[in-house]
């Protein structure tokens, strides 16, 4: 396994770099001067290296943990957390993991979502997107705080088009028609955390 090859890799790496400061005891290393060897900088440089390949992979396997315990779409993991909650506690929830609230960018991320929704939430809930218009009214923005391009909004009522809750519905919710609704951030609605693998 990759993973494996690359703790082997550190491993010898670090013999080898023990047995140069054995045989140079008296010399600090921890000290930049210009007597230091040129070759245990440069072992140095590889190791640090080899040490951020390595925090990339175990982010990586984690994320893919993450997709296998979710859906992976369009280069993302989708992990639904079926718990209801407030607007504010379930984007908390999902940035503790890493991820942010979904906010699909397309109609066929948005489909996909929504199947997953059903498969994994159930018919009959509508859950939380990451997706609200609380700094602006009417600038719906996603959770990096940039206005969105791809809307869903229901607007199959043409007495009450969605959004129609003003300044009261600041959170844009997914219907189980894929449908997007304004709601009050303080009800509560399960949620799906996104993560972006690359
Ligand atoms: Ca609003």
């Amino acid at each position: 396994m990759e993973f494996r090859g690359v703790c082997a890799l550190l491993g010898v790496l670090l013999l080898a770099s023990l047995s140069f400061s054995q045989t140079s005891p008296r010399k600090k290393p921890a000290k930049k001067d210009a007597t230091r060897d040129p070759a245990i900088e440069a072992l140095q440089r590889q190791v640090d290296g080899i040490i951020q390949e390595l925090n990339l992979l175990k982010e990586q396997q984690a994320l893919q943990t993450v997709c296998l315990k979710g859906v992976k779409i369009n280069g993302k993991c989708f992990l639904a957390d079926p718990v209801s909650k407030r607007y504010h506690a379930a984007s908390e929830d999902c940035n503790a993991l890493g991820g942010v609230l979904s906010a699909p960018m397309t109609k066929e991320e948005n489909d996909r979502l929504r199947d997953y929704v059903l498969q994994s939430i159930g018919s009959g809930e509508q859950v939380w997107l990451g997706i609200n218009d609380m700094m602006t009214e009417g600038t719906w923005v996603d959770q990096t705080g940039l206005a969105v391009t791809y809307r869903n909004w229901d607007t199959s009522n043409s007495g009450s088009p969605q959004p129609d809750g003003g300044q009261s519905q600041n959170c844009a919710a997914l219907s189980v028609s894929g449908k997007w609704l304004d709601e009050n951030c303080r009800e509560s609605r399960p949620s799906v955390c996104q993560f972006n693998i690359v």
